[in-house]
This record gives structure tokens, sequence and C-alpha cells, in this order.
């Protein structure tokens, strides 16, 4: 398992970088290291001022070289739920996230930090993947109704007592889990729940198709690393690039799998793969959602524009002496990726921190 001690070296890596960034500092940089490694010697490891939380949450953020959207990594803002400790509270702290995140539709990048791994304690966990997925069922002739990727977690929320709707679009029940006590389970209440049904700006029966999506992506499951100091509860959002939910979610075989039907729908010739059937249903799907959004007043971006932001980030943080690690793979839009021109380069990649990490992820 890993450590739950600061590792020193990292903190004062971090340290120095933070005052590196910002100069003046109510502590003095020889003397706020000297008070950390005293801290750490005596208790295995250090508190975070909230200075310090929130320029290592933001600066995760700037790292995270799977991310197109990091151009707007210094307005993240940081909600310090450090001594939040029992599941009510926790509970209570995620709706606030929600209502603070979703502002209505005027979408806002927050991230809410829950107690670090200490070594007199592991911290509390969230056993969800993000804050708002729909659960998906197993039917008895074969066919799943709901998101295929929930099947295992809806049977997990089942098996702690969640009376399942049996519907499409049915919101999972978060399981807390504290040092406490047993994992518990708590409905997300619908008013935090922001969600989005599909039209088409030309196509007035597309609604029938009865789609949806709700509008905060708030992954909950990635542990936020700063300064030797593991954070695994920090569920952050932002916005929604379209194309992550009309060319994946909606979209992936092993997801809704919904070309065929809107295909069909449309009257395309499905006969032949030449027709381009496929790809016809999946822009007038991404059209559909970006639409949807616009008209509700929700905040949503496209691949072009987010592609066009994040070279500006590229060269801002260039300008600032900075290299901008990214993973191409991931940076790429899963549609009309060579139209857009993020494709046309190749990026730096490197493991920078602080940073965000996937526990099934081999790394550090
Ligand atoms: C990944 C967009 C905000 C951290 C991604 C991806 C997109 C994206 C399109 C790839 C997702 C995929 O292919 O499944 C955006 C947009 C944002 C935003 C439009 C609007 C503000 C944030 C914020 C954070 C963040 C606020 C953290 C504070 C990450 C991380 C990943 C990621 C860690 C990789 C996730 C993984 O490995 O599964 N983002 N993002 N993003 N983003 Fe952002
Ligand atoms: N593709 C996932 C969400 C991944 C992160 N995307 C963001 N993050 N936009 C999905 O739910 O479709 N964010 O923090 O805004």
């Amino acid at each position: 398992a890993r450590s739950r001690a600061a590792d020193a070296g990292e903190a004062e890596e971090f340290i120095r970088l933070h005052h590196a960034e910002h100069p003046d500092q109510p502590i003095p940089l020889p003397a706020r290291l000297q008070q950390i490694r005293v801290q750490i010697n005596e208790t295995g490891t250090y508190t975070h001022s909230e200075d310090e939380l929130t320029f290592g949450a933001r600066v995760a953020w700037r790292n995270s070289s799977r991310c197109i959207g990091r151009l707007y990594w210094k307005s993240l803002r940081v909600l310090d739920r450090r001594t939040a400790a029992s599941a009510d509270e926790i509970n209570q702290h995620l709706v606030e996230h929600l209502h603070q995140a979703t502002n209505s539709g005027r979408i806002r990048p927050v991230i809410s930090i829950f107690a670090p791994d200490t070594p007199d304690s592991p911290s509390p966990r969230v056993w969800n993947d993000q804050l708002i997925r729909y659960a998906g069922y197993h039917q008895n002739n074969g066919s799943i109704t709901g998101d295929p990727a929930y099947t295992d977690f809806t049977d997990t929320v089942r098996r702690l007592g969640w009376q399942p709707p049996g519907g499409a679009w049915d919101v999972l029940p978060w399981v807390i889990e504290t040092d406490q006590g047993k994992p518990e389970l708590f409905d997300v209440p619908t008013s935090a729940v922001l969600e989005v049904h599909l039209t088409h700006p030309d196509r007035p029966d597309f609604a029938d198709l009865n789609l949806r999506w709700h509008a905060v992506p708030a992954i909950s499951n990635m542990r936020l690393r700063i300064g030797g100091i593991d954070y695994p509860l920090a569920p952050f959002n932002g916005w929604y690039m379209g194309s992550e939910i009309g060319a994946r979610n909606l979209v992936d075989v092993d997801r809704y799998n919904l070309l065929p039907p809107i295909a069909e729908h449309l009257g395309l010739d499905t006969s032949n793969e030449a027709t381009l059937w496929r790809d016809r249903a999946l822009v007038e799907l991404n059209v559909a959602v970006l639409h949807s959004f616009n008209a509700a007043d929700v905040k949503i971006s496209d691949h072009h524009t987010e592609s066009r932001r994040f070279l500006t980030h590229l060269a801002k943080e260039e300008g600032h002496g900075r290299t901008v690690p990214a993973d191409w793979s991931w940076i790429v839009p899963p549609i009309s990726g060579g139209i857009t021109p993020v494709f046309h380069r190749y990026y730096q990649e490197s493991d920078q921190r602080p940073n965000f990490y996937l526990d099934n992820d081999a790394k550090a």
C-alpha cells in the first residue's frame, strides 16, 4: 500500500515552487521549510496552509496532461473541506459542491478537498467515479437499460441497499466511506443535478428520442497529490466539451451506443458503411448536444473553441517559461480531430507535480 506519511523531498520542492510563483508570503521560505521538516519528523506529515492548498490544486490542474481545458487553471475555486469527518458532513459538502459548480447553468470550475491520508488515519473516500452518473441495468433479454459502463457499480449499490428505479437515466447514489464505520449510501438530491434534454435545431422530432445528459462532469476518483501529501477525496469539475457527451458517452458501443437508432430516426441509408451514416448521425448528435445546452443556458464548449483555447494556454505558459505536459491521444477531440489545431503538433509528455492520479494507473 502507499505510504500515508508525507514525502519530505516532494514537500520541499512544492514549497519552493509556491514561493517562486508567489514571492510575498507571510512566512519566509527558509522558515516555512524548517517548520515543515520539524512537523514531518515529529508526526510523519505536515499541514498545508490555505494558500498552499489553493495553489497546489490549481497547479495540479495545470499539470493534468490529459486535459484540454487548462487555460482557466488560475480561476479554480478551492473549497477546503479538510475538517469534515462524518459521512453526513461529507454528503452535505458534496451537495454544496454541486450547487456552487452548477450555478444555475453558469458552470464554475470547483474542487472540494477533504482530509488527506495521514499516518494516524486514512482519508475518507467516495466509491463513485463521478458525482453524477447514470445507473445501468442488465435486462433478462440480454440488453442493458441505462449506462452500460455502470452495471457493476449499480450492482454494488444495490447490495448496499439501494432501491433501483430501473430507468435509463437514474442518478446513482453516493457511497461515502470514512474510518468511522461502514460505507453509507446517500441519494443525490434532484435539486443538485441539472440535466439537459436533447433537441435538434432543425429536427423538431429529435426530442422524441428522449435523450439527455447531466450538466456537470465531476470526477471523484482521482487522488490529488500536493507536496508529498495525498488527498484521495478531492472531487473536481469544469464544464463539458460537447464531444465528451456527443461522441463518447452516448455513442461508444459499450456506452449508450446510440448511432444506429439516431441514424434510423434521421432516415439515413445504413445499408453499407460507405454512406457514412455513422459519421452523419454523429455530427447531428453533436449539433444537438451543443444546441440543447446553449438553448438551456448551460455552459458547454465545442471542440474547435476548446482546441484554440488550449493553444492559447500553451503559448501563455511558454511565455512564463513553463512547459505544458500534454498527452496527444487525450487532447485531440474524438470527432474531427484533424480539423482542430491541436492535432497538428506534438507535445511534451512529463509527469509534473502537483497532479491528479488514478490509483489503477501504475504511477506513484
Ligand atoms: C480530462 C475538458 C476542467 C482535470 C479532460 C478531458 C476533457 C477535459 C475533454 C478528456 C476527458 C475524456 O476524454 O474522457 C475540460 C474542460 C474543462 C475542464 C472543458 C472546463 C473548465 C478541469 C478541471 C480539472 C480538470 C477543473 C481539475 C481541477 C482533468 C483531468 C483529466 C481531464 C485530471 C484526466 C481525467 C482522466 O484521466 O480520466 N478535461 N476540463 N479538468 N481533466 Fe479537464
Ligand atoms: N469524459 C468524462 C469527463 C472527463 C473530464 N471532462 C471534463 N472535466 N470536462 C465524461 O463525463 O464525459 N471537467 O472537470 O470539466
